[in-house]
């Protein structure tokens, strides 16, 4: 037995793990309501995944007068985003400031892991253990703790014995690689792959890039915040916030209504052409149909080769770089500065490790089927155990006993992405089942920390002890969310981490809503005005003594 100095820390009427955009709003709305609120955070700092990934040209794929919070609107106004698409440094810059307006720093413990959250039948309350032996109790236990936060290393046999240095894009040392003079390898080629391999390709003497599977790589067309832009989006912030909540993707970027298949061929080449210079994500608005026509796709996917194939001089290596195994946005589509570019550069070599399989790390390298490399530095851009990763690490205890890993077996089980059958007064935000990564993130925190914290009021105001998904609800709302996915072309390609495809054994099933952000809003305000159908609420008085009052009176 392990000799703890146990602390408990009773009392908190809320305990919120992690502390990224997340769980910032939750501890202030919250604290906001008049509950006490503590939020427990691993990392030694605020801001999740901007905190830790912070590998070269790590940054937002939607745009920074977006991906903001808009609940103040003091903040939206006064906050200056120096780019279309702000960096991972300027974003963390904007958590600290959040945090340190509002004073929130005092109610985050930093270095503090959750190792174990059980919750007692008696007490109503959730009992939260972290790494250091601290205790805390809470009625409510609010799960901000990330979508994309648990590193995904393959098993690479021989890493140990490597000789040189090696990171992963999500576990990146806070002052940072000094890649100069070196010979360095990057292993991945999605997002944060597609990101760092131009920064990578500059400093470092020589870059090698082992690539499985070739992704479609959009140019982000960042700039600089042109002031004309930005004045017009602080004018009319109301409107665009609204728009964002009703839309699609929880974004301002505006979607062609029409399909690719009422236009003529000369105006789908026009729409192509006009996605690719807006630039990113815009490509997958550019028809209606473009995720669930396959002739719409297939010539959207052969457009963005042929851009390719004009950019990259070898033609043998753009024709490597040019993805064929997927419909275009079915694996999360990538957008960067310079990515196929870069190929054109002396120092950088492309490896088809799906042809010539990586074979193991060896103390100087890696060893594919057919060649070892050399490096001094290797970079894992691998991806992460996403979505589920980090509440099964966490493993939440719910009522009699039950685990959310055993719970969560054959895929993630949640009432609205919201909550859990058997976890009573235990939230997710973002969880598996709402739209989370398939929209702007800080539009889908937004929605789910209002909501939960509507509950919350609902549920003190009316004497009810516990709110928790109906078993039968979730399993009706889990067949909701497959039946959307398998109306979309995502169901013709399995092999992502929308499926957790990308972690060995972690079972193939789609996980988040594809429904819309604006619908699935729109449904959960409904339910939640409706009095909470499809949940359980303990303690319920008889119906006609339950009043809507809005004292939330913890
Ligand atoms: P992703 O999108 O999961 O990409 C991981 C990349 O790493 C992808 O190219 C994988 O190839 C590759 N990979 C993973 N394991 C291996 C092994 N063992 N050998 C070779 N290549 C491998 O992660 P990112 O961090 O780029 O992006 C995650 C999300 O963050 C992104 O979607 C945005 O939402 C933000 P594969 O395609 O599996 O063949």
């Amino acid at each position: 037995m392990q000799n703890f100095e146990i602390e408990t820390s009773r009392g908190y009427d809320a305990v919120v793990v992690g502390a990224g955009l997340a769980g910032i709003y939750a501890l202030y709305k919250l604290r906001q309501q008049g509950l006490k609120v503590k939020v427990l955070e691993a990392g030694s700092g605020i801001g999740g995944t901007w905190f830790h990934n912070r590998y070269p040209g790590a940054r937002c794929d939607i745009e920074s007068l977006d991906y903001s919070y808009s609940f103040d609107n003091d903040l939206q106004q006064e906050w200056k985003w120096t780019e279309r698409y702000a960096s991972q440094p300027e974003i963390l810059r904007y958590v600290n400031h959040v945090a340190d307006r509002f004073e929130l720093r005092e109610h985050i413990q930093l270095d503090t892991k959750v190792v174990s959250a059980v919750f007692a039948e008696d007490d109503n309350a959730w009992t939260l253990t972290t790494d250091s032996g601290q205790v805390y109790q809470a009625k409510y236990a609010v799960m901000a703790t990330g979508v994309l936060s648990v590193p995904q290393v393959p098993s690479t046999t021989g890493l140990e014995d490597f000789t040189g240095e090696w990171y992963h894009s999500g576990d990146w040392p806070n002052d940072g690689v000094d890649v100069r003079g070196k010979r360095v390898g990057v292993i991945g080629t999605g997002s944060s792959g597609t990101q760092m391999i131009p920064l990578l390709a500059e400093q470092a003497d020589e870059l090698i890039v082992f690539q499985r599977t070739a992704n479609f790589c959009m140019p982000a067309q960042n700039r600089p915040m042109d002031p004309d832009v930005e004045q017009e989006w602080k004018a009319t912030y109301p409107e665009r916030r609204q728009f964002a909540r009703q839309s699609g993707f929880g974004h301002n970027q505006v979607a062609n209504p029409k399909s690719g298949k009422d236009v003529t061929a000369e105006e789908r080449q026009a729409e192509f052409e006009n996605r690719w210079q807006l630039g990113g994500l815009y490509m997958m608005r550019a028809f209606k149909d473009i995720l669930t026509d396959k002739d719409v796709n297939n010539e959207a996917s052969e457009y963005v080769r042929s851009k390719i194939r004009s950019i990259v001089a070898d033609p043998k290596t753009a024709e490597e770089l040019s993805p064929r195994e997927m419909p275009l946005g079915t694996k999360r589509l990538c957008s960067g500065t310079g990515y196929y570019e870069t190929f054109n550069r002396e120092n950088v070599t492309l490896v088809d490790v799906k042809e010539s399989p990586i074979e193991r790390v060896i103390p100087t390298g890696v060893r594919t089927s057919t060649a070892d490399y050399d490096l001094d530095v290797l970079c894992f851009a691998t991806g992460f155990d996403a979505m589920t990763g980090a509440l099964n690490r966490l493993n939440p205890v719910g009522r009699d006993g039950r685990e959310l890993r055993d719970y969560w077996a054959a895929g993630p089980r949640t009432y609205l992405g919201l909550t859990v059958n058997g976890f009573p007064n235990m939230f997710i935000i973002a969880g598996p089942g709402s739209p989370s990564v398939f929209s702007n993130m800080v539009t889908s925190i937004e929605q789910h920390v209002e909501w939960i914290a509507d509950a919350i009021e609902y549920l003190e105001s009316n004497g009810l002890t516990s709110i928790e998904a109906d078993f039968e609800a979730e399993a009706g709302w889990i067949e909701h969310v497959n039946e959307v996915a398998n109306g979309t072309l995502y169901r013709d390609f399995k092999a992502t981490w929308f499926y957790g495809a990308n972690v060995p054994g972690k079972p193939v099933v789609f996980m988040p809503y594809l429904g819309g952000v604006g619908n699935y809003w729109n449904r959960i305000t409904r339910i939640a005005q409706e009095g909470y159908e499809g949940f359980l609420l303990g303690g319920r008085r008889p119906a006609e003594s339950i009043s809507n009052s809005s004292s939330a009176g913890i």
